[in-house]
């Protein structure tokens, strides 16, 4: 069944990405009535985000602190024309959940922005001053990729409502060497103990076949050369969006200031994370290394890091930031995620593409990969009292459903499982050990298997054809003789998640690096009507998936606790919050 929506009705733009994270076409959708068929579930505004970021108007953009608020920079165009006049928008919040739009922050005028203000950072010097750098478009044909910057008009505002360019912009031009239509979304920037400010600029070498990003030095902040040498390069394709910060080797949440860690090779009190969004891959990768300031290179520890085994997240995330948070002393990594649904529905619905809720980041203490955490922030929106449910062992094939809450689909939930023996974990297939997704795709939510699959159906319908597995898997590995080692592998499978026909909805998994000999182990899940952002072991592992059931929706969305397994799995204790709307952009 479909419905007929005329392209009129909804006069206002949207985001329509095509490549690249700042390859971003803005189409305003003429006012002639041309007629599409899109399917009503998909159009049901029941299935518009409520707690996550989402401008009417969307993009990524640069995250920072100033004065009291945060404020979050994301392009739109106000023209409505296709690719050019990007804007960065503006909107401020006091604790990164309650959000008010302001007047656009920079709009293109001047020679190095006039076809576009594209992604960038924030930096603020050591007096204080918030800087924003950022990539302008300046021939009309071609995106040929400059780097501007703005100072705020008046500091004394903490709102940063007006910004203003020097003269002296565009501070970096691409060299001969360098593909001028791939050299985009300039770093914040480091103050080094050399006295000398860098950052990085995301680009592509060898033809575009190597990501690079490439090391801009200033001592000024004004004149900028760039070191020959990228810090880093690999056989990835462009790299979009580079991030490269330090992270403390002890363990704790707390995060380091990009400026004040010691980047000399040996210092053993911070490693470093370089993150890039692959612009052929569409994933955000990271690896986590070490920084010689002095030969200004960065070198993964793991040197098949490159060979991109780590994501921030293993499903729908892309283009991701961090900052340093100095009001919290911890570092925020905000990532964007897309629309999976078809062109025409985000035309019909008039909106695409929101914010992931906002992570704290720290490196784990395995000092091989990260752990993110959802800001406690959003803890706020909890309607109290939770549901909960204790001590309640599933069965093999059997579900339970948590009830009490007005609805699901709005959702907070936290679990703690317990395995009693891990001794039926079948065997993992060499062949897959390395490839968690298809590993996923085999073995999917309802295929039954030894330790799991078990966790969590959300968004599901009253008789469950509708539903989104979250889910663990336990795999016994090949190990040295007599030993035995368990492989968890975490999973969202969405195949089942709507009865809409065309969605895109694959699966999406990672292995989860915890010790679960124990076999315990604990899962989140933030539920927010389209989207599920699901956070394993305590965040070693994390999901984002975006679904649109045409059934489990508003009140008629369940929430379920499965075992798929031969094993019996224990839920020590399942807590469930419904979740309340912030102030989100005027909306
Ligand atoms: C600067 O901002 C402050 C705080 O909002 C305001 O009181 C002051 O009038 C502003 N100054 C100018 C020149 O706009
Ligand atoms: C420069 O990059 C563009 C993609 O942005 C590509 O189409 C073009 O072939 C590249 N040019 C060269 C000389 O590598
Ligand atoms: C999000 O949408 C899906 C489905 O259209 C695409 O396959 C992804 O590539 C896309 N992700 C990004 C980061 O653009």
């Amino acid at each position: 069944m479909g419905e007929l929506v005329t392209r009129a009705a909804w006069a206002w733009l949207l985001l329509l990405q095509l490549a690249g994270a700042s390859h971003v076409v803005y189409e305003n959708l003429d006012t002639e009535a041309a007629a599409v068929t899109v399917p009503t579930s998909i159009v049901n505004p029941l299935l518009r985000t409520v707690y996550h970021f989402q401008p009417p108007k969307n993009w990524i953009n640069a995250p920072m602190y100033y004065e009291g608020w945060y404020h979050f920079f994301y392009q739109y165009n106000p023209k409505g024309s296709v690719w050019g006049n990007i804007v960065w928008a503006h909107s401020v919040s006091r604790d990164l959940i309650n959000w008010e739009a302001l007047e656009p922050a920079l709009e293109p005028s001047i020679p190095g922005d006039k076809y576009g203000c594209w992604s960038g950072s924030a930096t603020t010097l050591p007096d204080g001053t918030p800087v924003i750098m950022y990539t302008g478009i300046n021939r009309p044909d071609v995106n040929y990729q400059v780097q501007n910057v703005a100072f705020p008009k008046n500091r004394s505002d903490p709102l940063l409502r007006q910004w203003v360019k020097p003269e002296h912009n565009p501070i970096i031009v691409p060299e001969a060497d360098i593909n001028a239509t791939q050299f985009r979304d300039p770093t914040t920037a480091w103050l080094s103990s050399d006295g000398q400010w860098r950052l990085l600029i995301g680009s592509a070498a060898d033809g575009g076949a190597r990501g690079a990003a490439y090391v801009y030095r200033s001592s000024d902040f004004r004149q900028w050369r760039r070191v020959r040498r990228p810090l880093h390069s690999a056989a990835t394709g462009m790299w979009e969006c580079p991030d490269f910060y330090p992270v403390g080797t002890d363990g704790r949440r707390a995060g380091v200031e990009t400026t004040s860690a010691p980047a000399a090779g040996g210092s053993d009190r911070v490693k470093y994370v370089l993150k890039n969004s692959l612009d052929l891959r569409r994933y955000d990768y990271y690896t986590v290394g070490t920084y010689d300031q002095a030969a200004e290179r960065y070198v993964p520890d793991d040197p098949a890091g490159d060979d991109h085994h780590l994501r921030y997240d293993y499903g729908n995330f892309y283009a991701s930031k961090t900052f340093y948070d100095p009001a919290k002393k911890r570092r925020v990594l905000w990532g964007w995620a897309n629309e999976s649904d078809a062109r025409v529905h985000d035309v019909a619905k008039g909106w695409a593409g929101i914010q992931a809720i906002p992570r704290t980041v720290w490196l784990d203490p395995s000092r091989k990969q990260l752990q993110q955490w959802p800001i406690e922030e959003v803890e706020a929106l909890r309607h109290q009292p939770p549901v909960t449910l204790k001590d309640t062992v599933i069965k093999p094939g059997q579900h339970v459903e948590v009830t009490g809450l007005q609805t699901t689909a709005q959702a907070d939930v936290e679990v703690s499982f317990e395995v009693p023996s891990l001794a039926g974990a079948e065997p993992l297939d060499p062949a897959l050990a390395y490839d968690a997704e298809r590993l996923c795709g085999v073995k999917g939510a309802d295929v039954e298997g030894g330790v799991g699959p078990f966790g969590l159906w959300v968004l599901a319908s009253a008789d469950r054809q509708e539903r989104t597995a979250v889910f663990f898997r336990v795999f016994r590995a090949a190990a040295a003789a007599g030993d035995t080692k368990h492989v968890v592998l975490m999973c969202t499978d969405p195949t089942k998640s709507s009865l809409t026909p065309g969605l895109y909805r694959p699966t999406f998994a990672g292995f989860v690096d915890a010790d679960i000999s124990d076999g315990k182990i604990s899962l989140r899940s933030l539920i927010d009507r389209s989207v599920v952002e699901s956070f394993g072991a305590g965040g070693k592992t994390c999901i984002l998936s975006r679904v649109y059931p045409s059934l489990a929706v508003g009140k008629d969305a369940h929430l379920y606790v499965f075992n798929n397994g031969e094993a019996d799995v224990k839920v020590s204790l399942l807590t469930a919050w419904q979740m309340k709307k912030p102030l989100m952009n005027g909306d």
